[in-house]
């Protein structure tokens, strides 16, 4: 994702880099003062400097994160999958109320220090003012962790744009799914973690004139039926659907991948019945199959497929430059007229 979150402090950084500002705030003019006057003078640069270094970096904390109606709803998924967002935006919003909080602290003690008569009185101040800040710091630990948690989240899922043009590549295990999105698109397709699990998603693109399609391979995720899946995959599923602009489910007619023709006729019509968009059955390995498998398959999936013989790339060529004409092409049209009217 194109994000540059902000640095994101623990509760525990965050407190040692507000004592050390305060620590290392020298009054202006030393010495020339009486001992009162001079204390309350450097007393007062502390807490400003100190409490402005605390507001600035809470704020860009609490600012610079995305918030939740602003990202896409792919991610927006995701970030409620992996982090909650209703915890999130409550993380967002506790930390933003703590730069007025933390102002207000400051205000306090300035104010008091102005009265304050002698020493004591300012040390009293000054201790009240750490006392007070640091606690503030310390109740927005839980928050921070969570902030931190959601940043390193998102900047892991660097190689998927959600406005692209998606192909989304299904089917049964071991059918040639990524041998097909390898011959599809760019020769290595990057890696973008699930962070929720162990599993990977494949990223290549199409490169076009002036534009890009993304290629998606999802291995273990869109490879089994939906009864199969736990909770947090049935959601992975819902997030991909907001990507999803055509989906290629990739039919093994043959014996060798190990799934019959039954099951890979039951997760296509899974498929189909969970996603919105178009889903494009695709015959592979026509290398090795027979008449007679070819048939059957075109005969339980409703008529003539594309076929093709992923692991030669043969075929594949033919089968995207269809694929885009018939999906990509009109919506392109739509976005680019839509530009002009705009
Ligand atoms: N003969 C033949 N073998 C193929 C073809 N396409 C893929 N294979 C073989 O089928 C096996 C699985 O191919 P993959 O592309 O890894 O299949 P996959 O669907 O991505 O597999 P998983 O990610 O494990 O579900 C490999 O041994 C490929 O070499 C093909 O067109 N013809
Ligand atoms: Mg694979």
């Amino acid at each position: 994702m194109r994000f540059n979150p902000p640095y994101i402090y623990t509760a525990a950084e965050l407190e040692e880099y507000f004592l050390g500002i305060y620590k290392a705030t020298e009054a202006k003019s030393p010495s020339v003062e009486p001992g009162v006057e001079r204390l309350r003078r450097l007393e007062a640069a502390r807490i400003r400097r100190a409490s402005k270094a605390l507001e600035e970096a809470l704020r860009s904390m609490a600012y610079s994160m995305p918030f939740l109606s602003d990202l896409h709803p792919f991610y927006r998924e995701l970030l409620d999958l992996a982090i909650g967002a209703a915890g999130y935006k409550h993380a967002l919003a506790r930390v933003g109320r703590a730069v007025r909080a933390v102002r207000a602290i400051s205000r306090e003690a300035l104010l008091a220090l102005k009265t304050a008569y002698d020493k004591d009185q300012i040390y009293r101040i000054r201790k009240s003012f750490i006392g007070r800040t640091i606690d503030l710091i310390d109740n927005l630990e839980d928050e921070l962790e969570l902030i931190k948690k959601a940043s390193v989240y998102i900047r892991k899922l660097p190689d998927i744009d959600p406005e692209l043009f998606t192909i989304v590549v299904s089917g049964a295990p071991n059918v040639g799914k990524s041998s097909l999105v390898g011959c599809m698109s760019t020769a290595k397709p990057k890696v973008a973690e699930y962070p929720f699990t162990t599993k990977q998603i494949h990223v290549g693109h199409i490169f076009l004139r002036g534009d890009r399609v993304q290629v998606i391979d999802t291995p273990g995720l869109l490879d089994r039926p939906f009864e199969e899946m736990n909770a947090i995959e049935r959601q992975a599923v819902l997030a991909l659907r907001h990507l999803a602009k055509v989906i290629i489910f990739v039919v093994d007619p043959t014996p060798h991948g190990g799934y019959s023709l039954e099951m890979q006729i039951r997760l296509y019509k899974n498929i189909k019945s969970s996603f919105d968009a178009p889903v494009v059955p695709v015959l592979n390995k026509i290398d090795i199959a027979s008449g007679d498998e070819i048939r059957r398959a075109e005969e339980a999936l409703g008529g003539e497929l594309p076929k093709i013989a992923a692991a030669r790339c043969e075929g594949v060529a033919e089968l995207t430059r269809q694929i885009l004409e018939k999906y990509y092409v009109p919506q392109a049209l739509e976005a680019l007229r839509a530009s002009r009217r705009a």
